[in-house]
């Protein structure tokens, strides 16, 4: 096929896929709405409800037995993975595709990282209000000085992300999460005393300035997490790859922060933009942890269109997967904002 009809033959079918999958969303966020009636009462005879129990428990059953996948599918889907020295479910892309929700930080937004990261003004805060007086309105500023110093290389990062698709031997220059969290410590203490820092911090809370938000819990990220300021060559990362962003090998790539502007290192979950509607709240690439529990079979579904297409059309189908991305984030965001249900904290 020339490229031209499969690029073509892609659209078509990741449209239909979105438009299906917008529609599932809906009825799945729909279903979910303050509204929905949760006892209906039925006025059946003791025969009639026994019928119906019966049709119910098959329906059961057969849905368990759809989810259930028999070793030999699990052992196939692993040798797959093993064939191409990959997590079991990802395929190889040859080149480090770049993917978001296609917000870009703007010049008004955030005027250090529009076009190149200006790394003279690059900062990053660090909030630590807890919602308590020693706390309120506490933060620090790190600025590139400060994590110079501190930067080691990162070689051979494989980069894994929840949609099937994986890059191998990524090469960085960072801030490991040990040295970045033991500088704040310090740094946090001596501008604010003791009490700003709590030692027992468990998730890692991301944001950016477009909009992004993304949790990654502490033994996670602590495992060979690390803050990328540069490439393996030690030039600055492209801006549409994040400038400077964080890399987290253990968990989908979702996890990694781009253009990471703000911090907060919470004592208790809270949800960011994907979780939100769809992820796991660890990711972890080892256990197969995307999606979250009662949003799964659709993210499912639609990963799986996406790994057809990856398979059928290669690298071609970047592009696609990209654009189809971001018009789902657009159809996302506005459901959020319409239905206003599930709330960020
Ligand atoms: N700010 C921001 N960070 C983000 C995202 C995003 O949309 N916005 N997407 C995440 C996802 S799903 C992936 S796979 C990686 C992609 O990083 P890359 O574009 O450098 O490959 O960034 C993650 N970090
Ligand atoms: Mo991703």
């Amino acid at each position: 096929m020339k490229t031209a009809a499969k690029v073509a033959a892609a659209w078509a079918g990741s449209s239909l896929a979105i438009i299906a999958g917008a529609a599932v969303v809906l009825l799945y966020l729909g279903a979910g709405g303050p509204d929905a009636d949760d006892e209906a009462i039925l006025d059946l005879s003791a025969e009639d409800a026994k019928k119906v129990q019966a049709l119910v428990d098959k329906k059961l059953r057969l849905r368990e037995r759809a989810r259930e996948k028999t070793p030999e599918q699990e052992a196939r889907k692993q040798q797959r993975a093993n064939d191409l020295g990959l997590p079991a479910g990802q395929l190889l892309a040859r080149k480090w595709i770049v993917l978001d929700l296609g917000y870009r930080p703007t010049q008004v937004q955030y005027p250090e990282i529009a076009g190149a990261v200006d790394e003279a003004r690059w900062s990053l805060k660090i909030a630590f209000d807890h919602g308590d007086e020693n706390t309120k309105s506490k933060s620090l500023t790190l600025t590139l000085a400060d994590l110079r110093p501190l930067a080691q290389t990162f070689g051979d990062v494989t980069w894994n992300c929840v949609t099937g698709w994986s890059t191998k031997g990524l090469c960085f220059k960072g801030v490991p999460m040990q040295e970045l969290v033991e500088f704040i410590r310090e740094k946090a203490t001596q501008e604010h005393g003791s009490k700003v820092w709590h030692e027992d911090w468990r998730w890692l809370f991301q944001s950016s300035p477009e909009g992004y938000t993304v949790p990654a819990y502490r033994e996670d990220v602590m495992d060979g997490g690390f803050l990328a300021i540069a490439d393996g060559n030690g030039d600055p990362l492209s801006i549409e790859h994040g400038g400077i962003r964080f890399v987290f090998p253990t968990l989908y790539g979702w996890k990694s922060c781009k253009w990471v502007s703000e911090l907060a290192f919470l004592p208790k979950y809270r949800k960011g933009w994907w979780e939100r509607v769809a992820c796991h709240s660890r990711g972890r690439v080892a256990f197969d942890e995307r999606w979250a529990k009662d949003a799964g079979a659709f993210w499912t579904l639609l990963s799986s269109c996406n790994m057809f297409y990856l398979r059928v059309f290669g690298d071609t189908f970047a592009p696609v997967m990209q654009i189809s991305g971001q018009i789902l984030a657009r159809i996302v965001d506005f459901l959020k904002a319409s239905l206003r249900l599930h709330n960020d904290q």
